[in-house]
């Protein structure tokens, strides 16, 4: 007896059906006779596509009608994942949609399970940008994203004897959601020099020219918000040979390949995602990544700017510029050298226009991720980029100097050219220098990077340069779509789904607790959520673990700080308890199923000796028959968006366990518990404020504090640390070869020992052990645990991505909603 939200734009499954038919026989040139599952899948995403677009029309003639400040986002990556069940969903006609497809002889789930990922993106700096999006649609904002269409997204992972082996992911074949804008290119510069001319007027100006020439072609992808007719546009720009510059010559002359190579140079840029995730590799492919795509965005920014014969003065008033991480700076240089160089407008006017554009958004304090540029590689791949650089590094040192008189080491430190060999750029910096707002994404971490890499700045511009806007993610995605039991469940209690719009709302839960029925309802759609991650598991790894046992889950990019290896260090001591216990005492063990998955960086040699690590204690354990269904290893192949979507519904505790300090905020630790999961963490991140909000007799807090970390390293470094016994323990039976050829884990022991132990996995793993076993004493009382699932549940509001675009809009974009069209 709830309420469903607007009502869908087919007129019932019979419209529906009429258009997947005409465009599988149209479109696909296919007959209905031999519709595959592939087929009717196109069908289907042609179909809505179609209403899409027409949403998307309206929403940017609209925009550009309104004429109102619009946001931009400008993100090397997207992690959008699937788009037909999402883009159902947020229309209202998925209804309609299972019907009419189920009519036609199909599943609607095998028909979703047909797309491939948009994999644009590595972790959770790509997912967070596709949530935003998400956001910005759902609540009417004008909000673009700018990012590359790589033809190659994140590579596909194959475990092959237990280790990673990584495959490329090709994932345009069929992409129903892009559409090419050949009318909209840019072209991009690249090397040449730089000279002083004389205009018309005798005034001198500066020319770039006589460089190579890239041509960049916009793709357009529409993102539609949930119930409303808001469809804003992702823009993806591809590379490809400006005209004229494909050599015809050699073409014509006979030298295919000597014309085939340059085209190819020029497609390169935008071919592959730097699958790095937090460690910058300084190559120069990347650093062209991101000039091509800065300055294509800005030139289509710019012209759309242009159009509406405003002064520059306004620029600030009609364009926000939101910079995800350092990635794209470049933007801010790229800017001023257009007001400065092709405008002719003065230098300070110029950089007030600039600085009130852009925000920037830190998202890391790891120092290997703070991207770094070789001086010499930007001289001669931007030249006059390097040259403006050296201007605002010069006008900011000279206030800091006027600031600080006396204070020459602050000079040194606050510079945005560092003194190595070879000198080096520093990114973040120009970053802070040519924004109004820095902000980092969970207040724990924005509070330590006022502290510590950005103390100066704080010092030089004032506190309120920098502020927090803690992460959200978007539960249209993270809990209707991921989890469309648990929602149904949610809206026949509050009436209706409200609530995904404004998540707060989830608080009217709280009378329910007590509900008998209604508990009742939601532990039995976590166990359904479980049998379904069950038949996963074992239609793909053939490992069958039983759904009643407690599932243990640690999904995520694999690194030391994220510290997968304690999980599985965790899982080896368990495993020589179990094997020491007698029968009568295992009867008494709460069984568990410990499941990983993550991708590691192909170059990451302790991430891959990690992966090694979890199949290879799966092997041996998963097959123990003292062990049985007590303990079962699973390390889930290729995690990626929908895979996520298939496993967090299922956990009933996830971990987030990085050394405190280390993990910037995390965000599936916010989806886990938004799905009635509860979490094993330490205290960092947004696990704080996941605490605050939910209390801590709802979370297992473990290990030691972000203030201690300093010093227990400190320690590490003059051997005065002595290793746990239980860690000890572990160690030995590794080393023993019990997981195999023990040369193989040499490092990631020694990383404990001689390394000291820089992620402090010693220091924390008893009292990580010893809140696991809270868990399994928590797990025993079905009743307790399902009281604190719903009440978090109940209290999970405020991480909605929702609330976190409006506080960006308030704070640092100065944008404002629009009325959506009808
Ligand atoms: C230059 C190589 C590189 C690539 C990606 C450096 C750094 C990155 C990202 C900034 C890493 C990243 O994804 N950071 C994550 O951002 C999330 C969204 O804010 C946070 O929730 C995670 O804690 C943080 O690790």
């Amino acid at each position: 007896a709830w309420r469903k939200l607007a009502a869908c734009e087919f007129q019932g499954k019979e419209q529906f059906q009429r258009e997947v038919v005409r465009h599988v026989e149209t479109t696909l040139a296919r007959s209905m006779y031999n519709c595959d599952d592939a087929a009717a899948y196109a069908g289907t995403a042609l179909a809505l596509r179609d209403k899409l677009v027409i949403g998307w029309n309206k929403t940017q003639q609209n925009q550009t009608l309104q004429d109102q400040k619009r946001v931009y986002y400008l993100s090397l990556e997207f992690l959008m994942g699937r788009a037909l069940d999402n883009a159902m969903l947020n229309t209202q006609v998925k209804d309609v949609a299972r019907d009419g497809i189920a009519e036609l002889g199909f599943r609607i789930e095998d028909v979703i399970n047909q797309e491939h990922d948009a994999a644009l993106g590595n972790g959770g700096l790509g997912r967070l940008a596709a949530c935003f999006l998400d956001g910005l649609a759902t609540l009417n904002y004008p909000g673009w994203g700018y990012g590359l269409r790589y033809r190659y997204g994140i590579f596909k992972q194959e475990i092959v004897d237990g280790y990673q082996v990584e495959v490329p992911d090709y994932w345009l074949d069929f992409n129903p959601w892009e559409f090419p804008r050949p009318d909209v290119a840019v072209d991009v510069m690249f090397y040449g020099y730089v000279k002083k001319d004389t205009d018309s007027d005798g005034k001198t100006i500066i020319v770039w020219e006589g460089g190579e020439i890239v041509q960049a072609i916009a793709y357009d992808v529409p993102v539609p918000g949930f119930d409303t007719s808001t469809t804003n546009n992702l823009r993806l720009w591809s590379s490809k040979p400006a005209s004229g510059e494909f050599d015809f010559q050699k073409f014509n002359s006979g030298d295919y390949e000597g014309s085939i190579r340059d085209q190819q140079r020029a497609e390169t840029i935008s071919a592959v995602l730097y699958p790095n995730d937090n460690i910058s590799a300084g190559k120069e492919l990347r650093l062209k990544q991101q000039y091509f795509w800065v300055a294509a965005s800005l030139h289509d920014i710019v012209r759309r700017f242009k159009k509406t014969h405003r002064p520059w003065s306004q620029f600030p008033d009609q364009v926000a510029i939101q910079l995800n991480d350092t990635h794209p700076t470049l933007a801010i240089v790229e800017l001023q050298r257009i007001l400065i160089d092709v405008e002719h407008i003065p230098w300070d006017q110029a950089w007030e226009i600039v600085t009130a554009t852009f925000g920037y958004t830190n998202h890391t304090v790891l120092p290997e991720a703070l991207e770094k540029w070789s001086v010499p590689l930007m001289q001669h791949l931007l030249p006059r980029h390097l040259q403006i650089i050296y201007d605002i590094n010069l006008f900011f040192l000279q206030k800091v100097e006027r600031m600080f008189p006396k204070d020459r080491e602050m000079l040194t430190r606050v510079s945005i050219i560092e003194e190595s060999q070879p000198q080096v750029l520093r990114m973040a910096y120009l970053a802070i220098i040519g924004s109004h707002k820095v902000n980092g994404v969970a207040e724990l971490h924005s509070d330590l990077i006022k502290a510590t890499i950005f103390k100066d700045f704080v010092a030089i511009y004032g506190p309120d340069k920098f502020a927090n806007v803690t992460n959200g993610i978007t539960p249209r995605r993270w809990l209707h779509q991921a989890n469309p039991k648990l929602s149904d469940l949610i809206a026949s209690k509050l009436g209706g789904y409200e609530f995904l719009k404004e998540l707060s709302q989830l608080e009217r839960l709280r009378p329910f607790i007590d509900d008998k029925e209604f508990r009742r309802e939601w532990m039995e759609i976590k166990l359904s959520n479980k049998i379904r991650l069950a038949k996963y598991i074992r239609d793909t790894t053939g490992i069958s673990v039983n759904p009643h046992a407690l599932f243990d889950i640690q999904v995520k990019r694999i690194h030391e700080y994220k510290r997968q290896q304690m999980n599985i260090f965790g899982v080896i001591d368990r495993y020589l308890n179990l094997k020491a216990m007698t029968s009568e005492e295992r009867k008494k063990v709460v069984p568990r199923a410990s499941i990983f998955g993550g991708k590691a960086a192909p170059g990451y040699w302790m991430a891959k000796t990690i992966i090694r690590l979890i199949n290879a204690v799966g092997e041996v354990v998963n097959k123990d028959k003292d062990i049985g269904d007590l303990l079962k290893v699973v390390f889930i192949e290729d995690y990626n968006v929908s895979k996520a979507e298939l496993i967090i519904p299922a956990s009933d505790i996830s971990e987030h366990i990085s050394t405190a300090g280390t993990e910037a905020s995390g965000t599936s630790n916010m989806k886990f518990v938004l799905n009635g999961g509860l979490i094993i963490g330490t205290c960092d991140g947004a696990n704080i404020e996941i605490t605050r909000e939910i209390g801590d007799e709802n979370i297992f807090l473990l290990g030691n504090l972000a203030e201690d970390v300093e010093d227990l390293r400190h320690r590490h470094r003059y051997g005065q640390v002595e290793m746990d016994p239980k860690l000890r323990a572990v160690c030995d039976e590794i080393e023993k070869g019990t997981f195999g050829d023990p040369s193989v884990y040499e490092g990631l022991i020694s990383s404990l020992t001689t390394g000291c132990d820089y992620y402090l996995v010693s220091d924390d793993f008893s009292s990580y052990l010893t809140t696991q076993d809270l868990v399994d004493e928590a797990y025993r009382d079905k009743d307790g645990w399902a009281t604190k699932c719903i009440n978090s549940v109940a209290s999970m509001g405020f991480f909605s991505a929702d609330r976190c675009i409006n506080e960006y809009a308030d704070m640092i974009w100065n944008v404002e909603p629009l009325v959506p069209v009808k």
